[in-house]
């Protein structure tokens, strides 16, 4: 089965949560993130609904960083503001590759509020992914585009190349049961079969383990494949062993730092100096750090420097690494740009 990780993103009140329960059948959530699944033409589907607060570019690219792909909600009552801004170069800077473009609230905008969104995004999306995104007018009441929405969401493209590289599982969540516990989260990458050993990782959570149990959807399964939602049981730890951020890997597949070399692309909107002692937020996948640079070069828009982290964090080659300001006013963009470590 190809399973695909999409999110569900968009300002604060563009009707996110109002699609994805279309979508799903099911209520969205207000707080934090939620996950809601659904099955069709062939593929299972995660969708991630994310919070609209204006408070936290972390949590948007964790959730950007381990999707698939993007449902990008713009609300046709509303304009373009700097959340807006801010998720277009979140979603390039972690190389999202594919997705929608949602325009919602068509029921109570007029077809002039629909032409102003989109030619005012058009020009933003210049040069970024989004630009190849289709993009769809939401009537939430109709039938007819809910159903073509599923129908376009199932075929954006399962990167079959994933499910052939070393394993890898993001924990979100872990609970006790039985005298077990059970790691949920995502399989972004290889096979994973019962009795496979892995390490969790990064130190100092640092320890093998071996799979006990898979469940997919409260069903036990033998092995699951690259874009699942998974529970995994694991014997000889205890849940506030597997905090979200903590992730199993294959041994030997991945490196766990807590230093290093650092080189990113700094968007052409972040405008703020970076220098020797600055402080950026690293965001991968689930795992968001604190570093603080040294020996810093800038050959343009290009940044070279060797950085200290506030604690160790684990990645690989196909890992997509974001660095962040968080601490900004928003209005001043608070997404450096992508980065590769070595
Ligand atoms: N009229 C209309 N209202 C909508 C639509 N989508 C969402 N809303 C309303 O807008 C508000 C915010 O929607 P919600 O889905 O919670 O937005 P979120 O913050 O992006 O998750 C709620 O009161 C919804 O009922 C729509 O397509 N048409
Ligand atoms: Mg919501």
């Amino acid at each position: 089965m190809e399973s695909l990780i999409i999110s569900v993103i968009g300002p604060y009140k563009s009707g996110k949560s109002t699609l994805v329960s279309k979508l799903q059948q099911k209520k969205g959530t207000e707080e934090d993130v939620s996950f809601f699944f659904f099955k069709y033409g062939g593929k299972d589907i995660t969708l991630i609904d994310t919070p609209g607060d204006l408070d936290n570019p972390t949590l948007i690219a964790s959730v950007l960083s381990v999707s698939d792909a993007v449902l990008f909600c713009l609300p046709a009552d509303a304009g373009v503001n700097a959340q807006v801004g801010e998720m277009i170069v979140l979603v390039d800077s972690a190389k999202i590759k594919q997705g929608l473009v949602c325009i919602t609230k068509t029921d109570i905008s007029t077809a002039q509020d629909i032409q102003r969104i989109k030619s005012s995004t058009a020009v933003l999306f210049k040069g970024t992914p989004l630009e190849k995104f289709d993009v769809i007018d939401i009537d939430i009441n109709s039938e007819q585009t809910i159903a073509d929405m599923r129908a376009k969401i199932s075929r954006l493209d399962y990167d079959q190349s994933k499910s052939s590289r070393p394993f890898k599982f993001l924990v979100d969540n872990a609970f006790e049961t039985k005298g077990m516990s059970v790691a949920v989260g995502f399989l972004t990458a290889g096979e994973l079969s019962i009795h496979a050993t892995g390490i969790i990782c990064p130190a100092p959570f640092t320890r093998e383990m071996s799979v006990n149990s898979i469940q997919i959807n409260q069903e036990e399964v033998q092995s699951a494949n690259a874009g699942s939602r998974l529970g995994i049981a694991i014997k000889g730890v205890w849940p506030w062993d597997l905090p979200r951020g903590v992730e199993i890997r294959q041994p030997d597949s991945f490196k766990d730092v807590k230093s290093g070399h650092i080189e990113a692309d700094v968007s052409q909107l972040y405008k703020q100096p970076i220098m020797d002692g600055s402080k950026l937020n690293l965001v991968c996948n689930w795992q968001v750090r604190t570093i603080t640079l040294k020996n810093v070069k800038m050959e343009g828009k290009h940044l070279f420097a060797d950085f200290e982290s506030d604690n160790n964090f684990c990645f690989d080659g196909d890992d997509r690494i974001i660095l962040l300001n968080k601490d900004l006013p928003i209005r001043m963009l608070r997404v450096v740009g992508r980065a590769v470590i070595s």
